[in-house]
């Protein structure tokens, strides 16, 4: 039996998952006294430290929780559940951590995206049970905009390159933690849990080999366009410049648990979620996209995002309900990340025209729960050609592909309701003021490439990207493995997601993978 310590922030239904997976029965910690009674306990923090340190006071568990550290007792920390072992953080100073360990967690000074979004290597310090079993030039699954810095370089057990080299696990007697997800790490994950689980002491490894340095892989996504059909069935569809009609029906290309099953199979890095008609239905009452998640996350051990409908909604019957009550719905069911689209080019809008944020908006009140990486804004853009760079009051970019009068120069408009209609708010400026509002990472989607396979839209992307410092997704219009490598080396984009070359089965993930591999940083499918 392990015992999970849950304090209502974020995903903690993939860690269960994770560990039922391995046959093992959990108890989630529901009073103080749970735990000192537990045999194992694993500590998934999600979301920002300031709210999850207030959490653990408020509950009553700040006190058994260093008891039970003290006593070295069995203890994987995960993520926050990391940071929390230490004195404090750069992220909310005015908050003590549990300081089981000397030292704080600071925040990233690098001259890259931050967050840490990705999989990358760690390089082991010392032995340990965790490692059994490991290469030592697996990827793991980081998510992180801090990480720690212990006075004490003996409770180092990894650390990992990211412009800096950081710490990112450590180990004294037990107690161990680690900062990547292995509930989200894939099948090197699941054994990393295992050997926790199974853990003992006298069966420390160290793995036979160790990076010189790692390298943070460029992430494949594999994006699942999900609807209802007319017939009331819940499918995964695909457009042609977002036309996911043929002959008057929605394309059917499959069931979305299948297909993201399959794609986690095939070696995808992270699978996206989108509700395309999230802008009619009200999320909440469509308790289909829960359930996709929740079974989803059964078997899927790699990050899971979910867009569609993230906004405040005021039901039939006058009932309000915050974007953030829509967002925890989808965190509890297994979502890492939430996607917002329409609902973040209004709250832009907003503040453009009164010049301050409100603190209310979506943007805002999710990423202050949940931290900013658990906060993606999908951009759904149109390109629209000028004559001059000032025919507009927009950012506007030189293009090398001329519009249809020979126009050097184009803008790109924002959309809202799956790109039904256009409003005056360019893509580079939404990026921005996003960012500034609290978003941790940009899907950036082209109207003009979506379902074409004619290639990303790599000045696009490389506008966006350069406006920008948290990471970009670059997507639409992916038509072969080469293409990914065109927006891999053209921009720096982090990651890059297709869906219609995948349902079709025409390039499968593996291929893309294999192509990639050598080319640039790439996790191998497994
Ligand atoms: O506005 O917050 O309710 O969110 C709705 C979400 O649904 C947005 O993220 C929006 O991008 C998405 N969406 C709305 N309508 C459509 C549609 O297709 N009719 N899908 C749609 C957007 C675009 C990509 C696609 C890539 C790759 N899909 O995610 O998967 O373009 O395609 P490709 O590789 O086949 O070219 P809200």
């Amino acid at each position: 039996m392990v015992t999970l310590l849950d304090y209502g922030a974020g995903n903690v239904r993939s860690v269960v998952n994770a560990i039922k997976n391995l046959g093992y029965a959990v108890r989630l910690v529901e009073r103080p006294e749970d735990i000192l009674a537990a045999e194992k306990l694993i500590f998934p923090g999600v979301g920002a430290f300031g709210s999850m340190m207030r959490v653990l006071h408020q509950k009553g568990f700040v006190q058994p929780l260093r008891r039970y550290l003290e006593q070295d007792r069995p203890f994987l920390g995960i993520c926050l559940g990391l940071q929390a072992l230490f004195q404090a953080s750069e992220e909310a100073p005015e908050e003590e951590g549990l300081g089981f360990l000397k030292g704080m967690a600071r925040r990233f000074r690098v001259d890259l995206a931050v967050p840490h979004i990705g999989w990358n290597g760690i390089k082991p310090r010392k032995p340990s049970a965790l490692f059994q079993g490991l290469t030592g030039e697996e990827k793991l699954y980081f998510v992180h905009s801090y990480h720690v810095d212990p006075e004490d370089a003996g409770v180092v057990l990894t650390t990992t390159d990211y412009g800096v080299e950081f710490v990112s696990a450590v180990q004294k007697g037990r107690v161990a933690a680690v900062q990547f997800h292995p509930e989200k790490s894939g099948p090197t994950g699941l054994k990393i849990l295992q050997n926790f689980l199974e853990g003992s002491q006298a069966l420390s490894v160290l793995p036979p080999r160790a990076p010189a340095r790692t390298h943070l892989t460029k992430r494949i996504i594999a994006c699942l366009d999900v609807r209802t059909n007319d017939q009331g069935d819940l499918v995964v569809t695909k457009g042609d410049q977002y036309d996911v009609r043929e002959k008057g029906q929605v394309r059917n290309l499959g069931k979305p648990v299948d297909l993201a099953r399959r794609y986690y199979e095939q070696g995808a890095d992270e699978i996206t979620f989108l509700n395309i008609t999230g802008f009619r239905d009200f999320p909440l009452m469509d308790v289909p996209m829960l359930e996709v998640l929740r079974r989803t996350s059964e078997n899927v051990f790699v990050p899971l995002t979910i867009g569609g409908g993230i906004r405040d909604y005021v039901d039939k019957d006058g009932t309000a309900y915050s974007a953030l009550d829509v967002a925890a719905a989808y965190f509890r069911s297994g979502a890492d990340k939430v996607s917002i689209g329409s609902d973040a080019v209004l709250i832009v809008e907003e503040v453009l025209r009164t010049g301050k944020a409100t603190g209310r908006s979506a943007i805002e009140t999710i990423s202050r729960i949940y931290g900013s990486q658990a906060v993606v804004i999908s951009i759904d853009p149109r390109r629209v050609y000028v004559p001059s760079p000032t025919a507009v009051p927009h950012r506007v970019i030189e293009t090398a592909l001329p519009g249809p009068q020979g126009e050097r120069y184009c803008w790109y408009q924002c959309t809202v309701k799956g790109g039904r209609e256009g409003r005056p708010l360019d893509a580079i400026t939404l990026a921005q003021v996003c960012e500034q509002l609290g978003a941790g990472e940009i899907l950036l989607n082209c109207i003009d490439r979506d379902g074409t396979n004619s290639g990303f839209d790599v000045e696009l992307i490389q506008a966006v990207k350069e406006a920008v410092t948290i990471p970009i997704i670059a997507s639409s219009g992916a038509g072969c493995a080469e293409h990914f490598l065109e927006v891999f080396t053209r921009t720096k984009a982090e990651s890059a997601l297709a869906a219609g070359i995948f349902h079709r089965n025409e390039v499968p993930i593996g291929a893309v993978k294999a192509y990639l591999q050598g080319k640039v940083p790439i996790r191998p499918v497994p």
